[in-house]
This record gives structure tokens, sequence and C-alpha cells, in this order.
């Protein structure tokens, strides 16, 4: 958890979707973006979800990040509950690994979008690089680092051209 007013909610559906979640919080720590780690159910507590989103602006966070499995709601629901925009991961936990999921999250009706990522881990990763190119457009320090991300990730690609064999 980050000591600066957070930026970015990630939120997830229950404690069972942590390590799925964990590269999300990863690469926000990597790149020194506050945020904060909620758990929260769209069916469990929708009382709770709901009232996090609509207060999530007024406390300063700029993108909400929501991982959930199943019938995913919990990104539609936050969406609906907040101008911020919303980041979707479906999580890959039911028997239909993730596809039901991804279906839900991404298959918003017009009117409230949620920005959905990948299934699973992958897709948790994008989540926090989605946020920290959203926040780069008006945060320099942001910017700067998520620009060296970028540079770093391709260098590496570069040194393994020749290094099929590893
Ligand atoms: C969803 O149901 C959660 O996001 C999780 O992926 C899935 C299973 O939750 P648990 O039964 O493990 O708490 O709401």
């Amino acid at each position: 958890m980050s000591e600066k007013k957070p930026l970015v909610g990630v939120v997830m559906g229950s404690a069972s979707d942590r390590d799925v979640m964990l590269p999300c919080v990863q690469i926000l720590q990597d790149l020194e973006i506050p945020h904060e780690v909620k758990i929260l159910s769209a069916h469990r507590t929708p009382q709770r979800a709901q009232e996090y989103a609509m207060e999530a602006a007024a406390k300063g966070l700029r993108v909400l990040i929501a991982g959930a499995g199943w019938a995913a709601h919990l990104a539609g629901a936050l969406a609906a509950n907040s101008l911020l925009p919303v980041i979707g991961v479906p999580i890959d936990s039911s028997p239909l690994k993730g596809l039901d999921a991804l279906l839900a999250t991404v298959q918003m009706p017009p009117g409230i979008p949620v920005a959905t990522m990948a299934i699973g881990g992958g897709g948790a990763k994008n989540a926090a690089l989605f946020a920290a190119q959203i926040l780069a457009l008006q945060e320099e320090e942001i910017s700067r680092r998520f620009t060296e991300y970028r540079r770093e990730m391709t260098a590496a690609a570069e040194r393994n051209i020749d290094r099929w064999d590893l």
C-alpha cells in the first residue's frame, strides 16, 4: 500500500482473487503509483461496493480497477456508480475458466463502459499499465516512469532476439 493519497482503487470480488490480482498491485508499486486495495463484492456486499464507487472521485481516486470471477458484475456495478474510468479484469475462478467473467465484464450495455482486459494475471498486469497510461496524461512523473518501463521492456526483448535456446 502506498503512503501518498491513492490515485488508483484496486477492487477484487473476493480474497480468493488475490493471487490473480497480485501482478496488478506489483506494477502499481513498481511504477510508484499511489493506490489502495479493497475486497468488495457486487453481490455479497453490494451496498459497500456502491458506496465505494460513489465516494471514489471525491476521495481523489482517478481510476478504478475491478477484478472478479464467475458472472462478474463488479466492474459494471462500480462503473454504474462512478464517473471515473473503470478497468475490468475477468478472473478465471469458475468452471468456465473466466470466459463467463470475460463476457460479463466486456459486454456492458451501451452507456456504461468498462475497459476490459484479458482473463487472469496477464489482464491484471495490463490493468495497472492501462491505469498508468491514463494517469500519465496529466502526471509527468508517472509518464516518465511508464516511458522507462516500456523502454526497458523493449531493451529486454532485444537482448533475447538470438537467445531462442534458453
Ligand atoms: C466472485 O466469485 C469473486 O470475484 C471470485 O472470483 C469468485 C469466487 O469467490 P469465492 O467463493 O472464492 O469467495 O465473486
